[in-house]
């Protein structure tokens, strides 16, 4: 198609937008609905957007993952036998915080007990923990509280509502005493108060202890667990610690209960597992938890690791959808993070060295429509492309943006070279030059000014 040339102060339209791209000229589009918990406290979590998660605990020793005492019908009295197996003798915290900090998290969350009730950190409510019913004899969270506090990684602690272990909790099906299920429990008659009074010393003793940025609770499923109970503990930490941040499991997650819709769900953030929302959770703080491959707790069997692309892939997109990622390590029962998973965890911050920026501090994609060869995340006076199909042609078509474009490079450039960009019809055309720099996810980054 023969182009008509249009001339504007008898200047032929292509070059004077590429000298407008030079010198500012304006284009329409954008949405981005703020989340309700308060800025102050929710800040370095938003900018954060990627963490580390921990599933460890005595399940590591038969090495089946977290849920063995239930899936293996294992009799409380055969699983307490683990404690006295458990003597991670290579555990080096300053090592793990090492780990996450290389990869480009920001954050950690360590389960401090899981639904198997063994306490990962010493507690006076109980001998079944980590200090007083193991040879190894010491508190891994109070060695991970320090060494993220040296190494500027904000620490943070899991906790599992349902305990199987609990007096005040019955199996849900223990008729056969030797192959309990557990899943989900029932109350004993009498009992809640008594377990929520064990609960509150123990989290006390975590916000006391430990001082952790985020509490992430889990295993409020079982019915005998209320919203009401959710909201109430809620006000119980945040009295304590105003700081605090807390994830919606501590009530009871949209999807459980009809009728709580996500704007009334407890807690500051949503919890998305082992998904990606399509598009997102507008108008909500949110975080993808997933496993890198298919367990949490250690298992040793399970071989089936993601592979680096989709890994470093998935930071992009839920970050374009403005979420976190918080990404889950099982170690082992000597105390190891498994080979294959800081192996790709080490690549994501080979990529996040040089397109951290593309990530860190951005909100969501100003974009609705899916783009076929990327991403789009977003800072006020920034639009950063994560490239993953690289255009065979070098166009890259973006829909109008609001805003001037002032400049445009790639961030794996260390000469910052601009690139140029041309209007089309209601789309900017990007002209990229070479090959891609990254196979995985090339960033380019366009400034832009008077964005509204
Ligand atoms: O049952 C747990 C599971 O073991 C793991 O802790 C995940 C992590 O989010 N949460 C529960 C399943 O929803």
């Amino acid at each position: 198609m023969k182009k008509r040339k249009i001339y504007l102060l008898g200047i032929p339209v292509v070059i004077f937008v590429l000298l407008a791209a030079a010198s500012a000229v304006h284009f329409p589009g954008f949405n981005n609905s703020k989340p309700k918990s308060p800025d102050n406290r929710m800040s370095w979590w938003r900018d954060a957007r990627f963490g580390m998660f921990i599933h460890w605990g005595i399940y590591a020793v038969p090495a089946h993952g977290e849920w063995y005492m239930n899936t293996g019908h294992v009799p409380r009295k055969e699983y307490e036998k683990y404690a006295k197996k458990f003597d991670p003798v290579d555990f080096d915290a300053n090592q793990w915080v090492k780990i996450a900090k290389d990869a480009g998290m920001k954050y950690m969350i360590i389960t401090s007990k899981h639904h198997d009730g063994f306490v990962m950190f010493h507690t006076k409510t109980t001998r079944y923990n980590v200090v007083d019913d193991t040879p190894w004899g010491k508190d891994p969270l109070k060695a991970l509280s320090r060494a993220c506090r040296k190494q500027g990684v904000k620490f943070g602690v899991y906790y599992s509502i349902m305990d199987w272990h609990s007096p005040y909790q019955m199996a849900h099906n223990d008729s056969i005493p030797a192959h309990p299920t557990y899943n989900p429990t029932k109350i004993r008659p009498g009992k809640k108060d008594d377990y929520k009074k064990y609960m509150k010393t123990q989290l006390k003793e975590l916000v006391t202890q430990y001082h952790p940025a985020v509490l992430w609770f889990d295993g409020e499923w079982p019915d005998w667990w209320t919203y009401t109970d959710g909201k109430e503990l809620y006000q119980y930490l945040r009295k304590m610690d105003p700081r605090l941040i807390i994830n919606n499991r501590i009530g009871k997650r949209p999807v459980g209960m009809k009728g709580i819709q996500m704007k009334d769900a407890v807690g500051d953030f949503g919890t998305p597992e082992q998904n990606i929302p399509p598009n997102g959770i507008p108008g909500t703080d949110w975080e993808t938890c997933m496993t890198i491959n298919n367990d949490w707790g250690y298992n040793k069997d399970d071989l089936d690791f993601k592979s680096d692309t989709t890994l470093i892939r998935n930071l992009i997109d839920i970050a374009s959808k403005g979420g976190n990622y918080l990404l889950n390590v099982g170690p082992t029962a000597k105390g190891i993070i498994p080979q294959p998973e800081v192996t790709r965890l080490n690549e994501m911050g080979r990529w996040l060295r040089v397109n951290g920026k593309a990530i860190y501090g951005t909100t969501a994609s100003p974009f609705k429509k899916k783009l076929s060869w990327g991403r789009v995340t977003s800072k006020p006076d920034k639009l950063y492309l994560e490239v993953f199909n690289w255009p065979a042609d070098g166009k890259l078509l973006l829909p109008d943006i609001k805003g001037t474009i002032t400049g445009i490079h790639l961030l794996a450039d260390p000469s910052r070279r601009g690139l140029s960009a041309e209007k089309k019809g209601n789309h900017v055309v990007i002209k990229l030059q070479g090959d891609a720099p990254d196979n995985i996810a090339s960033v380019v980054e366009l400034d832009i000014a008077d964005a509204p």
